[in-house]
């Protein structure tokens, strides 16, 4: 199958490239006076994608699949703090059966798809008995293996030390088959339990070989400090970029010297960082009068230093978020507004957050990204560039995994009538 007139990642030429058995076969650049070396074979099929923008597909490195679609059961978040929505999931949870978990994460699944995302990190809400979410989640990431790529990480919603049996439920998750380890040391009882459960986790990552995504730091206290333990720790088991720090939102209240002197350890860390600009600008401030902090991490800051960031979504409509339709344009265009990264070139890159940046997070390596020899997958959007893509809202016009379309939208016609 023969694509011509791309344009590959907001570049000023066009490209013309071929997929063959699901992968990219070969790519050449359209010359000026509109030829390509690549001619379409005898009956190859032929696609003009006239110009339009063609991206790898969106990645999203942090979202929340087991509370989706749950907003307002058994009630709404009404004061809008993360200690309350934890406190409805506490309840709501109980509620959960195999097959509903499955229908709302495939439905989530579904509006994410729509919106071009084809590889996903979910947490799961490990502090339940009988795991009920997250054998349901792992199941649906093997059905969907070769469409839509998962992740599930074992996630202690409600704390390693500080719920009962809290150790033996992540261990047993990573037993089941998570393929990612968390924590939440913001949330333990005591600073010593957050240390001790971050040390906890990185046994484990270890002894069971799988990545880790620590829900770090979510919290508008500056004494938050999981970050620092968590980056030694990346550092001197040399997990270094199998690490993620998701949240981190306590950083925007850290002292500026503190920040300078934590900065050395991050980078030398090379850990990652989830910002969930969505999510954050709603849960965080939420203790603070006049003047109200934003919450979110520190973008600018981090990849200054050169550390990898990417932006996630974290929330479909559950007790965190009430919003949402999983679309990383939405979470894209509220990170740059609140992290203040509106110059013409941050705008122009700032797909990376959704993309590049994201699917390193996830390891994903060379399964990802548009080159010869690599799995086709690449989406193409209703725009020139990603500036006009982000302030249309462009369409994903179409969603190719491994050289397969699984999700196609039409263009909206809008039309002036004076
Ligand atoms: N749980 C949590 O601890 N933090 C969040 N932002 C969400 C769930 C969505
Ligand atoms: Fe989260």
């Amino acid at each position: 199958m023969l694509f011509r007139n791309a344009r590959l990642e907001n570049s000023s030429s066009l490209t013309d490239f071929r997929i063959a058995d699901g992968k990219f076969v070969e790519l050449s650049t359209v010359k000026e006076d509109g030829t390509s070396a690549l001619l379409p074979l005898p009956q190859e099929e032929v696609i003009d994608l006239g110009g339009k923008l063609v991206l790898p597909p969106f990645v999203e490195p942090h979202i929340h699949l087991d509370s989706a679609l749950t907003a307002g059961e058994p009630r709404f978040n009404l004061s809008g703090t993360l200690f309350e929505g934890i406190d409805i999931w506490s309840e709501r949870k109980h509620a959960c059966t195999h097959e509903e978990v499955k229908e709302r994460a495939f439905a989530a699944l579904q509006m994410m798809a729509k919106n071009g995302v084809q590889f996903v990190r979910s947490h799961a809400d490990c502090t339940d008995p009988k795991l009920t979410a997250l054998r349901a989640l792992c199941e649906l990431r093997d059905e969907l293996k070769g469409t839509m790529e998962l992740q599930i990480v074992a996630f202690p919603q409600e704390g390693i030390h500080s719920f009962p049996n809290g150790k033996e439920l992540i261990r047993k998750a990573l037993e089941i088959g998570a393929d990612v380890v968390g924590a939440i040391p913001h949330f333990e009882f005591t600073r010593e339990y957050s240390v001790d459960s971050l040390n906890y986790i990185i046994e484990l990552a270890q002894e069971f070989d799988v990545l880790v995504d620590v829900h770090c730091d979510e919290i508008d206290d500056g004494a938050s400090r999981g970050l620092e333990t968590l980056a030694a720790r990346a550092l001197e088991t040399g997990l270094a970029d199998r690490v993620t720090a998701s949240h981190t939102t306590a950083t925007h209240s850290y002292n500026n010297a503190y920040f300078s002197k934590l900065t050395r350890l991050l980078r030398m860390s090379e850990i990652n960082f989830v910002c969930n600009p969505l999510v954050n600008t709603h849960l965080q401030g939420r203790f603070d009068t006049y003047p109200k902090r934003r919450g979110v991490t520190r973008v600018k800051e981090l990849l200054e230093a050169g550390c990898n960031v990417a932006f996630g979504h974290d929330d479909v409509r559950d007790p965190w978020y009430p919003m949402g339709d999983g679309n990383p344009m939405d979470v894209t265009h509220m990170g740059i507004h609140v992290n203040q990264m509106m110059g013409y070139q941050q705008i122009m890159d700032s797909y990376k957050m959704v993309t590049h940046n994201a699917a390193r997070c996830l390891h994903l390596e060379d399964n990802y990204g548009i080159a010869a020899g690599r799995p086709a997958h690449f989406i193409v959007l209703n725009a020139d560039t990603w500036y006009d893509a982000l302030n249309t809202r462009a369409e994903v016009l179409s969603s190719y995994h491994g050289g397969k379309l699984i999700a196609q939208t039409q263009p909206r016609l809008k039309e002036i009538l004076f």
